[in-house]
């Protein structure tokens, strides 16, 4: 007997996604949401990790009847392999769309690529001097070009450590050098994971999950690190603007175009472009009132986030954001795109265009994206979208009424100015908020949607309650675009929820209690807060200390397995909303749990309740304070020497 279909609002949390489910089902296109009912239960070896498919004699499962594999591998070492594998894979996604930014950069120093150009010089003196760059009477180009070629060689070293380490607070490096995680070269290290891991290499599950961490901060202090600052120095530094999100962003009378992937450089074009007059007189010969841009997933974060282009919705809406029957055309760059869309797209008039060499799809229009003429080549795409409007059909148009408005864009240089004023950044206010107790912590809840959990409502309750409680939230990703749907990236949603210490922060500040700092590559900037926190002084040496949690309450991708990895690897306690695959191994669970916490200062928690998870995440908290001499209300601490001269304002 067929199973009833599960009921929409059971699956999603906002009113528009319902609406364009019960759509969806109305017009007979298959979804994500359809799909995961006819998957039913998750194959249970892979669940736990103990599928190894690693060599020919296999496929290799372990079971208490079978606990060893053909060549001897117990479940130990076949999760611990797994697990490397998914961190190689997601550090290799940061990282190579990091190295495409970072060529294309290289390029523009060069004079080779006349349409894109350094937006924002302030931003290029300062990473530069960042990483020992000479600046003084120097041309722009030429610090560009070392720049360019000092990021390169991140990728290729072979001995050397990273420099971009030289970022993090001198205890935590001292910590990596200890245990010996600090990455050589980027590549170096995806390829040697996949050398350890291939048969018969490394066997101790300890090693491989060593190398699991190292690999991962050679993604969160390297190739993402890369890929954020490279992208503020082409498109600018964020700073806080205005916007909106959820699928009635869509506009009924306008071209709709929506980007969707990770990569900027192509968005970016558009976002310039759509608002070109041929473009607009184009639009309107075709009877369209205008061209709407909008995006979704962390494409549309770093347009966001830099233009204030509105956010038609996070990962799992991509599909719906279709079925609306509105959009003209989809282009996609790279990850996080499901090969459904164009099938989805076949019962409309959408054309899903992928632009890329490395990102295909059946039954999607590929069109090269042409870097030499970025401009021209985003203007051809534009059209092409106007030219698809007339094969809109009216009678399958329904855009859900549901947006909410937003603020975004909040750099670490942005908060830094919020708090002390454009005559003196600093992170002092900050500080001085934690160490008076009017802010508990600071936790960073970023990730993306998960089918297993209802779409934003782990991640939504969570952060609610958070704030109650004084906590500070920094935020990217799909997690991010969860509270602009909700309406919670705006200041009033300090007055609504926050706690009393929160509130008055935000309000002398004027600042959002929830501070949306990018994609998932601007996860470094949460770190880069933590570092600029620990550097301001009062509240510890190491980011282990700082009274800091990061959380992924709806994670799904090896993105994010590696992004957990660098966040605990640099000392900071992850909660996990959804379980790693390694329930295998009760070994592996402890390392990845006590046994980080033991070298590093920060390990996992898999929490599947949000409620629970507020709480493991305020003792987690109170117990930073509390090391930290800080967890008496009010309470006078005394001070040191070093302390004092860092209260001197
Ligand atoms: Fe993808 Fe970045 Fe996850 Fe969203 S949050 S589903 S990785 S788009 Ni990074
Ligand atoms: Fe089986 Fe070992 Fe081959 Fe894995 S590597 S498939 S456990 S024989």
């Amino acid at each position: 007997m067929a199973r009833e279909p599960k009921k929409p609002e059971e699956m999603v949390s906002d009113a528009a996604s319902i609406e364009t489910i019960i759509k969806s089902r109305h017009d007979c296109v298959d979804t994500c949401f359809s799909r995961a009912d006819s998957q039913s239960v998750c194959c249970k070896f892979g669940t736990q990790g103990v599928c190894c498919r690693i060599c020919h004699m296999g496929p290799c499962k372990i079971t208490p009847r079978s606990p060893l594999g053909v060549c001897g591998a117990d479940a130990d070492t076949i999760v611990a392999r797994n697990f490397l594998r998914e961190v190689a894979a997601g550090t290799a996604a940061h990282s190579d769309h990091g190295r495409h930014l970072v060529l294309r950069f290289k390029k523009v120093a060069e004079g080779k690529e006349p349409d894109y150009k350094i937006t924002d010089e302030k931003a290029l003196y300062r990473i530069a001097g960042d990483y020992g760059i000479e600046t003084e009477g120097r041309e722009v180009n030429d610090i560009a070009l070392e720049l360019a070629e000092l990021f390169i060689s991140e990728f290729s070293s072979q001995e050397e450590d990273l420099k971009t380490l030289n970022l993090a607070p001198e205890q935590t490096r001292s910590v990596w050098k200890k245990h010996k995680v600090e990455p050589q070269g980027i590549d170096r290290m995806v390829v040697e994971s996949m050398h350890r891991t291939h048969m018969g290499v490394d066997h101790d599950y300890r090693n491989l999950l060593d190398m699991a961490f190292k690999t991962s901060l050679a993604d969160g202090w390297g190739g993402a690190r890369i890929a954020s600052q490279v992208s503020d120095i082409m498109f600018g530094t964020p700073e806080p603007l205005r916007s909106s999100a959820n699928l009635g962003v869509l506009e009924e009378k306008q071209v709709n175009i929506i980007v969707h992937g990770h990569e900027p450089a192509l968005s970016e074009m558009l976002a310039a472009a759509v608002h070109d007059p041929e473009i607009i007189k184009y639009a309107e010969r075709a009877g369209a009132e205008g061209v709407n841009l909008a995006g979704l997933c962390c494409t549309a974060n770093e347009i966001l986030m830099r233009r204030g282009v509105p956010v038609a919705g996070n990962f799992l809406q991509q599909e719906l954001a279709i079925v609306t029957g509105a959009v003209e055309m989809m282009v996609v760059d790279v990850q996080c795109v499901m090969p459904s869309l164009p099938n989805v797209a076949a019962n409309y008039h959408t054309e899903v265009v992928s632009t890329t060499d490395i990102a295909k799809t059946i039954g999607a229009t590929h069109l090269e994206f042409d870097e030499k003429h970025a401009y021209d080549s985003a203007k051809k795409l534009l059209k092409r979208a106007v030219d698809n409007f007339k094969n809109r059909d009216p009678e399958k148009v329904q855009i859900p009424k549901v947006k909410k408005p937003l603020v975004a864009g909040f750099s670490v240089e942005a908060i830094k100015h919020m708090l002390g004023g454009t005559f003196r950044p600093s992170f002092r206010p900050l500080n001085d908020a934690i160490i008076s107790g009017r802010i508990t912590g600071v936790v960073g809840i970023v990730g993306c949607n998960n089918i297993k959990t209802r779409t934003d409502s782990y991640i939504n309750a969570l952060t609610k309650e958070l704030i109650k409680r004084n906590v500070l939230i920094l935020k990217t990703g799909c997690a991010a675009q969860a509270s602009a749907k909700a309406g919670m990236l705006t200041p009033e949603t300090a007055h609504e929820y926050a706690g009393a210490g929160l509130l008055e922060v935000c309000e002398t500040v004027g600042m959002p209690p929830i501070l949306h700092m990018g994609s998932c590559v601007d996860n470094c900037r949460i770190l880069d807060a933590a570092a600029h926190i620990v550097a301001e002084g009062g509240l510890g040496e190491a980011l282990s200390q700082v009274p800091a949690v990061g959380v992924a309450p709806e994670w799904m991708s090896e993105k994010a397995v590696a992004i957990g990895c660098y966040f605990v690897a640099s000392g900071v306690d992850v909660i996990l909303g959804q379980p790693f695959h390694t329930s295998g191994s009760e070994n592996v669970m402890k390392y990845l749990s006590e046994g980080a916490a033991e070298k590093f200062g920060g390990g996992f928690y898999e929490i599947a309740d949000p409620m629970e998870a507020v709480e493991k995440i305020m003792e987690l908290l109170n117990n930073a304070r509390e090391a930290l001499g800080i967890n008496k209300k009010a309470e006078r601490k005394l001070l040191d020497m070093k302390d004092r001269r860092s209260l001197d304002v």
